[in-house]
């Protein structure tokens, strides 16, 4: 029989990649979403459209414990990955409550109802590389003591050692993966990655000029998501339950995003890029960088995409989405009378 997995947050970029990735090793798929996305899935579900007939979609909240117990008590997992959080760090400044909320008791609900009904599911929790905040040594690896910068990185290391609690405690295989940026072509558009290469689409079909971003110096570890679903796999498929780091071991600045994004696309980042304090954050992450060397040596992961790889086809992808609606523009003018060339 299929193994039978259950992801939350399967509608956003890295429930997308995951999703495909288990339905290619012939696993049974099952995601939770939010009322609110299934009654309009057009808008919601852009990145599980492709798949959605493959896929068993059940409404609930991380907000709710009944939700989550009664959805769990419904089916018998294999696995279940718990990606859903309110992932967007600045957001976590201005609503810190909503973001603690959902990321700390969303995760405790996940692991009591497993607790309590399917102890032997083995699960997955999506740490992340925002737990090193004020970084104490580079680069960062499994042993580097956490210093958070934000609420959405405090969320994030309670999320860490509840699950770890619960791995103790109850003897539950359940484990964190502390995963550095990982991005992609559905990558959400309020991260600074997807702002820069869908603003160079724009840019370069004439629809825009400029790009307004915040501090530039910032340096991160950037891989891409689909590399990174695999690592999360491998992770739940080894005999004991432990923490990995999963990263590239390159560091670039946000500048160099920008020099890169807009070089590919034929363009000087230098004449439309334009520093915009509102989007500085009260605390940064100044240097993010992570040694895999563990995700290495025991998962046998490594990540197939280079940097260059990933800017490129995040600004070629972007371009290509754009064109179709500028050819329905300029057509639209046309049959409008107005072609002025
Ligand atoms: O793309 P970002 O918003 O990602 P951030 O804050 O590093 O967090 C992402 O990665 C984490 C893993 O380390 C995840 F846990 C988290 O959920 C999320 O996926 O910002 C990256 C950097 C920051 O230093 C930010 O200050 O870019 C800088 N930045 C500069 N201008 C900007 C902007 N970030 C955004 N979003 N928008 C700007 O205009």
């Amino acid at each position: 029989m299929a193994p039978r997995v259950l992801i939350t947050g399967i509608t956003g970029q890295d429930g997308s990649y995951l999703a495909d990735y288990l339905l290619s090793l012939g696993y049974e798929v099952h995601g939770i979403a939010r009322r609110v996305a299934l009654e309009d899935p057009e808008r919601h579900f852009t990145r599980i459209l492709h798949l959605v007939d493959r896929i068993q979609i059940h409404s609930g909240s991380l907000e709710s414990y009944p939700s989550i117990f009664s959805i769990i008590s419904r089916n018998q997992f294999d696995e279940c990955y718990h990606l859903a959080a309110q992932s967007f760090v600045a957001e976590s400044f201005q609503d810190g409550f909503s973001t603690m909320n959902i990321n700390i008791n969303g995760t405790h609900y996940v692991l009591a109802a497993l607790k309590e009904l399917q102890p032997e599911c083995r699960m997955y929790f999506a740490g992340s590389s925002e737990m090193f905040g004020k970084v104490h040594e580079t680069p960062q690896r499994e042993t580097t003591p956490f210093h958070p910068r934000s609420p959405y990185g405090i969320s994030k290391v309670a999320g860490f050692e509840l699950t770890r609690n619960y791995r103790e405690a109850f003897g539950m295989f359940c484990l964190s993966g502390i995963l550095f940026n990982h991005e992609g072509p559905r990558r959400g558009f309020e991260f600074v990655t997807r702002k820069i290469t869908s603003t160079v689409a724009r840019i370069k079909l004439g629809l825009a000029n400029e790009l307004r971003l915040g501090n530039l110096e910032a340096k991160r570890d950037w891989g891409h998501a689909a590399d990174y679903v695999r690592a999360m796999h491998l992770m739940l498929q080894q005999p004991e339950p432990d923490d990995y780091v999963i990263a590239t071991g390159e560091t670039h600045s946000v500048r160099e995003f920008c020099e890169s994004a807009f070089a590919i696309a034929g363009l000087d980042y230098r004449d439309h890029v334009k520093i915009d304090k509102f989007f500085y954050r009260p605390a940064e992450t100044d240097l993010l960088v992570g040694d895999a060397s563990k995700a290495r040596r025991v998962l046998g992961w490594q990540p197939t995409y280079s940097f260059s790889d990933l800017v490129t086809e995040m600004v070629q992808s972007d371009i290509a989405a754009l064109e179709p609606n500028r050819r329905n523009e300029k057509s639209e003018r046309l049959s409008a009378g107005g072609n002025n060339g």
